[in-house]
This record gives structure tokens, C-alpha cells and sequence, in this order.
């Protein structure tokens, strides 16, 4: 039996992610109920998303397309192997995920996370350049303040030190990072895309000079940076990144886990920057976080690669237990079917004026040091108290939520990502309760 809603549990057992254990049980706060933008809490305290759970419910909390889709799943077939075998839904979720990616990326390869969603795009990489008879293209490049989750692969590409720290001897051998693209000097306040820094992207040739391109597999960023607080890309900077793996043969994975999916008012963020990479990792949106599922969109030319050996053998070594899971899949294409009928995956740029004046209105309160927009994603910059890195933001993090509002802190950087479903009366709220914690 599931627990009741209501009733507060023994805490004592659950080693939560990502947490502070202690200080969280010492005083928890839990979530009971969703719907719509609204949390509710076991008390009954309202909560406004201000985060879409966390970067993954695009649609809103509670659609009953999604609940009733896994249930008919459920009840229809509950599982089926991944492996030599398969099951309707599959294909087409990966028809549907083709039919709203950019042109050119037409396979979909099924895992259950942002993060295997990674690591499956580091090993195609690399098996890629393998099966093309170019093996010795080894290396994976990543860039500072990039987060790609928390596999091997993953934190060796990334460029998040907690993350990396603890575990240097586990690493990818061989990954090297670019420089990151965050520029408060020149970009404080900037409205949408920042005007500085697209020369960065010249980072990348040094990284070729140092290591010669003939070793090098690929190169992973975030189109935005999601969890390293909001980092948007300069100006011309990703056109310059394809145009310089290009030149190098270096395949270019974008990291779409959180700006997939309408984030940025376009399906993909690819799409709204207009430039093409060869794979791109999803997850979060893919299901409006419902079900767990991620999956990688891989270019013609690299499947095509892959088929290229004896039929009848495996052409690649890889694959997850719950790979295409029917009830994941399920989730998935109700999600999408939502998407396409409410339009949502392009609202982000009808609310992005709106979103992009309220958030900016948080300008001259205390503390804050930058506000950046790009479609419904923002970050609100705090200067962090002296000697005590991400207190700052983690106490309006703290009041927001005794004020009943949901955010998300990443070290003195606030993150917003609401739920594209958002409406204007919902920001107002969102702006208010954010003001007045920043501001008492
Ligand atoms: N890549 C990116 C770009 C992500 O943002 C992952 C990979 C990993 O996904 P999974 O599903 O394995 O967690 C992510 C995850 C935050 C936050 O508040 C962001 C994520 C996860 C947890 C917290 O910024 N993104």
C-alpha cells in the first residue's frame, strides 16, 4: 500500500540525493499532491512550481491524457524486453520524437534518465568514430560549469567540481573542457542571448592545437546551462562551436535535458538557435516527468554508420533493462500529443515577454548582482554572503517556500523554469513571493 498523503513518515531510512539529510530531517518539507502550477503540501499549504518540479513537468502537474495512458499501459502489458524484441509503442514514440526534432537528427535511442541519455551519447561517439575505421578519436570535450548528471561519463565531461572532486581517479581518461561562457562583467542584465563572448567558442581551437583533432571523438554542452544556474549561450557563440568541430570532424552532442521539449520556445533548443548538432540527449519533458525516460536523438549519418556490418549481428553493445519501457512509452506519447495540441512547445516565446519584464523588475532588490532570461527558463544572480557560499540563496529558497512558492537554488544563483502552461496571473504571484523573500 502507498503511503497516505498526509501522514509524515519515519525520515530516517531514505538517503535523499542531492540533500542536505540532516539539516532536511531535522526540518522536512514534503510535497503531497500536484496540479496544474500547484504543489500541495501534506498540511495542505499551497506551493506555487515555480520550476516545473524540477525542469521536467512542461505541461502542468496532474494530466489525466498521461495517468490514463500509463494505465491503460499498465493493464495491457506491463513490461516487455528491450533486447531482439519489441513492442508498438516504442517505434512510434521514437516516430513521434523525430517528427518535432530538427531535420537531420532521425533516430531515437531509448534510456531511462538525463544522465544515461549521456553516457549512451559518449559511447555512440565514440563507437561511431570507431566503426568508421577512425578509432583513435578518443577524447571527449566538455566545458566548465557544464552539467551532464552523474555517471562516470557524465561528471568527466562535466564541469561541476562538487560533482567532480570526490572521484578524480574514476574519470574518463583523455576528457578535456572548454572554457565556460559566463561573463558578468560585460553581460549583467542582459535581456535574452548576451552580446559578449561568442569569440569563446575559439576555445575549442586551442583544444585541437593541444591535442590534435585526430584524437578528439566529440564535444557535449548544454545549448543553456541548466543546473550550474542558468548560464545562456553568447551570441553566435554554438554556430561558432558546429562551425569548428566541422572543420575538425569532431561530432557536436548537445545536452537538451532541460532545454528540450519547449524550454526555450522552440521543441529543441537546436532549433532555436538554428544549429544542428549530431546527437542531442533528452529526458525530463520527454514523459512531463511522469514516468522516468530519457533518450538520445542521433543523426542519419551516424546510424547509418552503424549498419553498415554483417547483418544479423548486434551493431551496438548497449542498452537498458527498462529501454522503450511501454509504460514510459505510454507516458510519452500522451505527453506529446499534449504538447502538439496545447501548442506548447513553442509558448515559451509568447510568455517570454511577460516572464522577461517580471523577472527583470527583480533588478535593485538586495543582493541581486544579475537577472538573465532566454524563453521561460531565468536566473536571478545573488552576491553570496561572505564565507559561506549558496547560504544566500538557499534562505530565499528557504522563505519562498514558507511563503508558497517552489524555486531552485544552484550555489547563490535562483533558477526559474516554470511549467510552460503558465499564465500571466501565475508570474505575478511567482514575482511577488520571490520579491518579498529577497527583499525581508
Ligand atoms: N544533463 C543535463 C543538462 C541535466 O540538466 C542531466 C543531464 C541528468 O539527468 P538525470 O535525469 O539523470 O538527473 C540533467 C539533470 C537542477 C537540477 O536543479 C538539474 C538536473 C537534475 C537535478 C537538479 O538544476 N538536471
Amino acid at each position: 500500500m502507498a503511503a497516505e498523503p498526509n501522514t509524515v513518515p519515519d525520515l530516517n531510512a531514505y538517503w535523499m540525493p542531492f540533500t542536505a539529510n540532516r539539516a532536511f530531517k531535522q526540518k522536512p518539507r514534503l510535497l503531497a499532491r500536484a496540479s496544474g502550477m500547484y504543489y500541495e503540501t501534506p498540511e495542505g499549504r499551497r506551493i506555487l512550481d515555480g520550476v516545473a518540479g524540477l525542469w521536467c513537468v512542461n505541461a502542468g502537474h496532474g494530466r489525466t491524457e498521461i495517468t490514463q495512458a500509463v494505465a491503460r499501459q499498465l493493464e495491457t502489458m506491463d513490461y516487455a524486453p528491450a533486447f531482439q524484441i519489441g513492442h508498438p509503442a516504442a517505434f512510434e514514440l521514437a516516430n513521434a520524437m523525430v517528427r518535432i526534432a530538427p531535420r537531420g537528427l532521425e533516430h531515437v535511442f531509448f534510456t531511462n534518465s538525463g544522465s544515461e541519455s549521456v553516457d549512451t551519447a559518449l559511447k555512440i561517439a565514440l563507437a561511431y568514430h570507431r566503426v568508421r575505421g577512425d578509432a583513435a578519436r578518443v577524447r571527449l570535450i566538455g566545458r566548465e560549469r557544464g552539467y551532464h548528471g552523474v555517471g562516470f561519463g557524465g561528471i568527466s565531461v562535466g564541469g561541476m567540481v562538487a560533482n567532480r572532486k570526490v572521484w578524480p581517479a574514476a574519470m574518463i581518461p583523455g576528457v578535456d573542457h572548454l572554457a565556460h561562457t559566463h561573463d558578468l562583467e560585460r553581460n549583467a542584465f542582459t535581456r535574452g542571448l548576451p552580446a559578449h563572448g561568442a569569440e569563446l567558442a575559439d576555445d575549442l581551437e586551442r583544444l585541437v592545437a593541444l591535442h590534435d583533432a585526430s584524437t578528439i571523438a566529440a564535444v557535449i554542452v548544454e545549448p543553456i546551462a541548466g543546473s550550474t544556474g542558468v548560464v545562456l549561450p553568447p551570441q553566435g557563440y554554438l554556430k561558432r562551436l558546429r562551425q569548428i568541430c566541422d572543420k575538425h570532424g569532431l561530432l557536436l552532442i548537445f545536452d537538451e535535458v532541460i532545454t528540450g521539449f519547449g524550454r526555450t520556445g522552440s521543441a529543441f533548443a537546436a532549433q532555436e538557435f538554428d544549429v544542428l548538432p549530431d546527437m542531442i540527449t533528452c529526458a525530463k519533458g520527454l514523459t512531463n516527468g511522469a514516468i522516468p525516460m530519457g533518450a538520445v536523438l542521433v543523426s542519419r549519418a551516424i546510424y547509418d554508420a552503424f549498419m553498415q556490418g554483417p547483418p544479423g549481428a548486434i551493431e551496438l553493445f548497449h542498452g537498458y533493462t527498462y529501454s522503450a519501457h511501454p509504460t514510459a512509452c505510454a507516458a510519452g506519447l500522451a505527453t506529446l500529443a499534449i504538447y502538439e495540441r496545447e501548442k506548447l512547445l513553442t509558448r515559451a516565446k509568447q510568455m517570454a515577454p511577460v516572464f522577461e519584464a517580471a523577472v527583470h523588475g527583480l533588478r535593485g532588490l538586495p543582493h541581486v548582482i544579475d537577472v538573465r532570461n532566454y524563453g521561460l527558463v531565468a536566473g536571478i544572480e545573488l552576491d553570496p554572503q561572505a564565507g559561506s557560499p549558496g547560504a544566500r540563496a538557499f534562505g530565499v529558497y528557504l522563505k519562498c517556500f514558507e511563503r508558497g512558492l517552489l524555486i531552485r537554488t544552484t550555489g547563490d544563483i535562483i533558477a526559474l523554469s516554470p511549467s510552460l502552461t503558465i499564465e500571466p496571473k501565475h508570474i505575478d504571484e511567482l514575482i511577488g513571493i520571490l520579491s518579498q523573500a529577497l527583499t525581508e
